[in-house]
């Protein structure tokens, strides 16, 4: 009968050939500290703790040259509603970013047109320069308040979202200029039947949502990815607040019932402060 042997143990835990591992990488390493003279491992320990020190020192001048470079003072220029600015004013206010608004209505803003960027609203003054696109300024605050991943590829799962809204309010804008109140409620109608443009949306956003948590492992912790508040919730959160609140006529707040990830994300950014002009 085989009897297990100190050999056929060592023989289980090792790695199997050919297949890298992290143990693999360390114990060259261990090998030379542990049969090392004491001399060599102060000098080990030397060189370990240069690194990290370095390692800290960069982080801490990263994050101070990010903090000399905050925005002292800003100005949003839009209509007086949420909007295309609602996420970006909850942003500044998260970062802590004094901002004013400069409201325009129909006429100031014809007026103003032909001097902003791409003749559209809203714009932003910061450093004494306008700059436009909501997105563009929502993902610059983001970066002041850890609102934004600093990974690439977290920032790119963030901005899929935050894009993802913005073609969204392009659905609603047609029945918004629409002046016929009947038509008007007949294109809201429309928008959010089986297979109406809003809740299609609507739809792979839960679905995008609903990979994101399983991936994170934050599942129904009210965030749209990754484990903590981005910019993506609190983009994804002005739309959410539209329908819940029911401005749009015609697109009731049970509507959201059907989004569950969707309805959580809403739940749990309603109770943040940030949500006023
Ligand atoms: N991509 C732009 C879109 C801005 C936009 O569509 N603005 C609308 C108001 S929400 C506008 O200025 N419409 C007036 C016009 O185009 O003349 C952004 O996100 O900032």
């Amino acid at each position: 009968m085989a009897t297990m042997s100190s050999s056929s143990t060592t023989t289980q835990c090792s790695e199997p050939s050919g297949v890298w591992s992290f143990t693999t990488l360390l114990n060259p390493i261990a090998e030379v500290f542990f049969t090392s003279t004491t001399s060599t491992k102060n000098l080990w320990l030397a060189c370990g703790t240069g690194i990290l020190v370095g390692v800290g020192l960069c982080r801490l001048a990263t994050i101070m040259s990010r903090a000399s470079r905050r925005p002292k003072n800003v100005k949003v220029v839009y209509f007086k509603m949420a909007g295309r600015a609602g996420a970006v004013r909850a942003a500044l206010k998260l970062a802590r970013i004094k901002y004013e608004n400069d409201f325009v209505d129909r006429d100031s803003m014809q007026e103003l047109k032909p001097r902003l960027p791409f003749g559209q609203v809203p714009v932003f003054e910061v450093n004494g320069e306008i700059v436009a696109q909501s997105n563009a300024f929502l993902r610059y605050v983001g970066k002041f308040s850890g609102l934004y991943p600093d990974d690439p590829f977290d920032a790119l799962k963030v901005d899929e979202i935050v894009d993802g809204v913005s073609d969204s309010m392009l659905l609603l804008r047609p029945s918004l200029l629409e002046k016929n109140p009947d038509k008007k409620l007949r294109m809201r109608k429309e928008l959010i039947s089986s297979d109406g443009s809003l809740r299609v949306f609507l739809q792979n956003m839960e679905r995008l949502v609903q990979r994101n948590q399983d991936k994170s492992g934050a599942i129904g912790r009210g965030h749209a990815c990754g484990k903590e508040l981005t910019i993506a919730d609190i983009s994804l959160f002005t739309i959410l607040k539209m329908i819940h609140d029911e401005i749009f006529e015609g697109i009731p707040r049970t509507l959201l019932t059907n989004f569950p990830l969707l309805k959580n994300i809403h739940d749990n950014l309603n109770g943040l402060d940030v949500w006023g002009l």
